[in-house]
């Protein structure tokens, strides 16, 4: 592989990017590769982690190649931008983004895509494109949007300027704010722990709460109890629940003991 690292801890996929040289920044070829890999990891794993080899998570946009593209093939890059971050965010498995250094254009629109965030103090997140006399097309304008609000993302299109990991952490684009170095463990082990989810929770978490998102409340609630009763039918969800009632499993912890 070109741009990418893949390795395995029993059920967690590591995923690499592998362009330290360019701070990762992603070319059609490296979008090409990244989504071969996510047909590898979505066949062997049950969890994955993203993180970026090199000072930074992720540069976004190859400029440099960009820069020669017609309007039309920057449709259709913007649009495979899209499905091969589409099969991310609603594909089989739960994803983590471990996050330092740059985290910006199409770093973060990739970084959003995936499920739980996790970044390091030294992480640092914008949305350039304004200033380079672009848009965003990576999906940031749905993704990321959602995440902070519009009008933060106007606001950071705008004005140019980066936020750091407390503030990312507080606006909703980040799960968790960890010591400098640590993103990519922390992630490792958070993903570990969903990969012993039962798979049909994992995969309704992943598509169900998006969707539920963009509907009406009446709708939402409507869709719930389907996948509610769906999922509670399951030989896996019965297997669970006894598990429980016979205390043969652990209970929710107390953050507080
Ligand atoms: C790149 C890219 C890139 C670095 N495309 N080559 N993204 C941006 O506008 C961010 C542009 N990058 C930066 O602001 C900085 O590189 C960083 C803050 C991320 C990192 O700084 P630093 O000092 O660690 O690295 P550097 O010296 O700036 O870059 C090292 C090399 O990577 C250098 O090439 P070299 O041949 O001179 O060594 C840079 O040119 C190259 N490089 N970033 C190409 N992005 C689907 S739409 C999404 C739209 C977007 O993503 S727009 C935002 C693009």
């Amino acid at each position: 592989m070109d741009y990418l690292t893949l390795e395995y801890q029993d059920q967690v996929a590591l995923v690499g990017l592998n362009r330290p040289a360019k701070r990762n920044a992603i070319s059609d070829a490296f979008i090409e590769e990244l989504n071969t890999v996510i047909t590898e990891v979505e066949s062997r794993a049950k969890a994955a982690v993203i993180y970026g080899h090199g000072p930074h998570f992720c540069a976004g946009l190859d400029l440099a190649e960009h820069v020669k593209k017609t309007p039309f093939e920057g449709v259709h890059g913007s649009r495979r931008w899209h499905e091969v971050f589409g099969r991310i965010q609603r594909g089989k498995l739960p994803w983590f983004g471990a996050l330092h250094g740059a985290v910006v254009g199409g770093g973060l629109e990739l970084a959003s895509s995936v499920h739980v965030r996790v970044a390091d103090s030294t992480a640092f997140f914008a949305l350039p494109e304004g200033q380079r006399g672009i848009f965003v097309g990576g999906g940031a304008s749905a993704r990321t949007a959602r995440l902070m609000g519009v009008s933060r993302m106007t606001d950071l299109m705008m004005t140019g300027r980066s936020v750091d990991a407390d503030t990312a952490e507080r606006w909703g684009v980040v799960n968790y704010v960890v010591s400098a170095g640590t993103a990519v463990e922390e992630a490792v082990k958070m993903a570990a722990r969903a990969a012993t989810n039962a798979e049909l929770s994992n995969y309704a978490i992943i598509h169900a709460l998006p969707r539920i998102n963009d509907m009406s409340t009446d709708d939402g609630l409507w869709v719930e109890s389907i996948i509610a009763s769906f999922t509670q039918t399951s030989p896996e969800a019965e297997e669970r629940l006894n598990a429980f009632l016979q205390k043969r499993v652990g209970k929710v912890t107390n953050p507080n003991a």
